[in-house]
């Protein structure tokens, strides 16, 4: 029964994200891109342009997902290729010291994902492993998304980036780790402002082999704070031209669905619910304040037309009953 209501609590557990729940993890709000052809074998080679993103992020509150791009497949014969995928996390933005402080890296050699501390930091960061292993994690070779799959997953992708020939040419790799550990050991819950860089190796937890935003082998990249990218919610996802915060459909400012700018419904620009210009719904002076439906300019004419022809009828009786 105990575990019976636990299943219940927890449907979305292990559920992988939708394609269109991926978000491009950005660089001064532009997704971060990669060149084809500057690692010498495609599943090494990240690679991405503002249309079709190099990494993207999930935070579904239960699991805290990353994806990658790549021009090759990263799936061996009943293995990952004996290599590995990762982002470096750099928590505290020092840009005297740019170094990252966490790992997140697939192993390919151990079919594993590891949540690793960098103690000791060294230059270039292409080559800065870390030191210790905080958690390991399961990651058999495995489709995204099906049954098999645990904290890593293989996708293909639907674009063709780097002119392949094969079908399919461009190709996903996922990983997760746990949301909670990734609070417990580092002691952040908000990952607002942190830096995350990608990257590939032929060996170790290294990145030796591509990394994103730097074109031209790994050796050449010796800056983490001018490749790393941040993981901004706030940006267009759905498409509608607006940003991901706004979650209506058009594409002004506001999150409602009309083309003005207020926060309600109707056409005008006030924030009642008559189509007056007024700013009361339901206190409206009506004929003598533009009232009845009308531009206030056009029946506030009216309004003194009215008051004046009532003074004239006034004046006309007072003055016949005097004569
Ligand atoms: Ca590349
Ligand atoms: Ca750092
Ligand atoms: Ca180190
Ligand atoms: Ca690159």
């Amino acid at each position: 029964m105990a575990a019976f209501a636990c299943l219940l609590a927890s449907p979305a557990l292990g559920a992988w994200p939708a394609d269109n729940d991926w978000i491009p993890i950005t660089r001064a709000s532009a997704p971060l891109e990669d060149v084809c052809g500057d690692a010498a074998n495609a599943w090494w080679d990240l690679i991405g342009t503002a249309n079709d993103p190099t990494v993207f992020w999930v935070d579904d509150g239960t699991d805290l997902w990353f994806r990658a791009r790549l021009a090759g497949d990263p799936a061996g014969t009943g293995s990952w290729r004996q290599f590995g995928w990762g982002v470096m996390i750099d928590v505290d933005r020092d840009p005297t010291a740019c170094d990252y402080e966490y790992l997140l890296y697939v192993d390919g050699k151990t079919d594993t994902v590891t949540f690793s501390e960098n103690t000791t930091p060294s230059d270039p960061f292409t080559s800065d492993v870390p030191e210790a292993d905080l958690a390991t994690y399961d990651g058999p070779l495995a489709e995204s998304g099906s049954l098999d799959a645990v904290n890593v997953g293989w996708a293909a992708a639907p674009t063709d980036l780097c002119d392949g020939t094969l079908t399919p040419v461009d190709f996903y790799v996922d990983w997760k780790m746990p949301r909670a550990d990734f609070t417990t050991h580092t002691g952040l819950s908000d990952l607002t402002g942190l830096g995350f860089a990608f990257g590939t190796s032929a060996n170790a937890q290294r990145f030796d082999k591509d990394v994103v935003g730097c074109d031209g082998n790994s050796g050449s990249c010796d800056d983490l704070c001018a490749v790393a990218g941040e993981l901004d919610p706030d940006v267009d996802t759905d498409t509608d031209t607006d940003t991901d915060t706004d979650t209506d459909t058009d594409t002004d400012a506001d999150t409602d669905t009309d083309t003005d700018v207020d926060s309600d419904t109707d056409a005008d620009t006030d924030v009642d619910t008559d189509t007056n210009l007024d700013d009361t719904g339901s206190g409206d002076l009506g004929y003598y304040r533009g009232g009845c439906g009308c531009s206030t300019g056009a029946a506030g004419g009216a309004g003194w037309v009215a008051w004046g022809l009532l003074l004239v009828l006034t004046s006309l009786a007072a003055r016949r009953s005097s004569s």
